[in-house]
């Protein structure tokens, strides 16, 4: 299988839940804390002798995902803190030595399953736990000014041996595994630094059909790629402005990922959630330049996604049910942006995200007699195709149609939805 043939899948798929959570929804301070605070693996560790979510139902994950319209989630075995929610043959900081008692993956990768939902795996390729990962003069590392670590001897080839060991282990245990999301190379830690192409070539071998992020390191967006420069681009917290394209001017598969409030991991006291409006429209931004977008919840201590969260991802799939035609399978349309909001397009189906309703008919530059059937996609109610009166004297009849809309209000104003089948050319 190509990149091409492997991302298919995913790029109908457009919209994905990401899941953070470890030790550090215990602290509540988000999954940078220990590196923030500079804890030393001994302050953390009353975290590790508590974690004990009893609330922990990876089904209700599942459920709150495909409730919203996602079709793949993406959840942390392992954080840059190195806490393994999996039972690893190859550490003891793992889940299963927590009062937890368990191997907390597999229950994930079943639950989501049995959704019907694609399953992935993010891992982190920094490790501030393993002894053998460089401390003292790292740039993120929590003890990276700690003078007992200067002098300290590191023999990177072992924490290498772990690494690929892990992801032999997470890529043999579960079954089919859809995405491994790698977090991620900096400075001179990328590429054959961590051995990518033997790692590539292992996954490859257990997995042939998974899709890979770009963070191992490599260049994507070269026309003759690294093996390891990964399937798909990764956006963090921006939705790229021109959509991202190779050296060729080809499109590449990527993914946004964004938080719903400013952390990860869960954190008690950050409440500046999004908006689901802000969330649907980020989702047609995301689809409008054919990208997908990978949505972040933090469940908390006891294995809760926050109320918040649940509240937002709840009207977000409300919307998808009536909407979701307008997000999976689309592409960018070859249509500039419209002044009143965004295109996607899937075939002969032309989306129009109605954002602004302005005051009269909605005006489609370049559609006239091109449109077969308008129809308002929340409710398949029609819509008329009509050059207004007198409109011949101030606008571009030409080339351009109008479409009425009843009402001063749009029926959505999050985002008002009008399909519009155009002729077979
Ligand atoms: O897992 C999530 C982040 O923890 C991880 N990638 C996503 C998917 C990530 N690691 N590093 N970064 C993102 C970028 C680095 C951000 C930082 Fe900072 C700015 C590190 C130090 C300053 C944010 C603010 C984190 C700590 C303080």
């Amino acid at each position: 299988m190509n990149r091409i043939e492997r991302t298919k899948w995913f790029l109908d798929d457009r919209f994905g839940m990401f899941i953070h959570w470890g030790l550090y929804a215990i602290p509540a301070r988000g999954e940078w804390v220990r590196s923030r605070e500079k804890m030393s693996v001994e302050d953390y560790e009353e975290f590790f002798e508590e974690f004990n979510p009893t609330n922990y139902n990876p089904k209700e994950w599942a459920r709150a995902a495909k409730a919203a319209g996602q079709k793949y989630a993406v959840l942390t075995t392992k954080h840059h803190d190195g806490f393994c929610l999996f039972d690893s043959k190859l550490t003891d900081y793992k889940a299963t030595n927590t009062p937890a008692k368990r191997d907390l993956i597999k229950e994930y990768v079943e639950a989501f399953r049995e959704e019907g939902l694609k399953v992935g795996f993010y891992y982190s390729i920094i490790d501030w736990y393993h002894e053998h990962y460089p401390a003292f003069g790292d740039r993120n590392h929590p003890m990276r000014d700690n003078e007992d670590f200067k002098d300290k001897n590191i023999d990177f080839d072992q924490y290498l041996e772990y690494m690929h060991g892990q992801v032999r282990e997470l890529l043999t245990n579960y079954g089919k595994i859809d995405i491994m999301w790698f977090d991620f190379s900096y400075d001179d830690m990328t590429g054959e630094k961590w051995r990518a192409t033997e790692l590539i070539n292992m996954i490859r071998e257990i997995q042939p059909d998974i899709i890979i992020d770009n963070r191992l390191g490599g260049n994507i967006k070269s026309s003759n790629p690294e093996i390891y420069a990964g399937d798909f681009y990764s956006p963090e917290q921006i939705v790229p402005p021109g959509g991202i394209v190779d050296e060729n001017g080809e499109q590449i598969p990527w993914e946004a990922c964004i938080t719903l409030n400013d952390n990860w991991g869960y954190h008690s006291k950050d409440k500046n959630y999004k908006s689901p409006k802000q969330v649907i429209r980020t989702l047609v931004e995301c689809v409008s330049k054919n990208g997908n977008l990978l949505l972040n919840v933090g469940p908390d201590a006891k294995g809760l996604i926050p109320d918040e969260s649940i509240e937002i991802l709840e009207v977000v799939g409300k919307w998808m049910r009536r909407n979701g035609e307008s997000i999976y399978g689309c592409t960018a349309s070859s249509l500039p942006k419209p002044e009143w909001g965004r295109y996607t397009q899937n075939g002969n189906k032309l989306y129009a995200h109605v954002y602004d309703r302005g005051i009269g008919p909605i005006y489609f530059a370049g559609l006239k007699g091109k449109i077969k059937k308008a129809r308002l996609l929340a409710d398949g109610s029609e819509l008329h195709v009509q050059t207004p009166w007198m409109a011949e004297q101030y606008s571009d009849i030409e080339s351009g149609a109008f479409i009425n809309l009843a009402g001063a209000q749009l029926p959505d104003e999050m985002d008002t939805v009008i399909e519009l089948e155009l002729f077979d050319n």
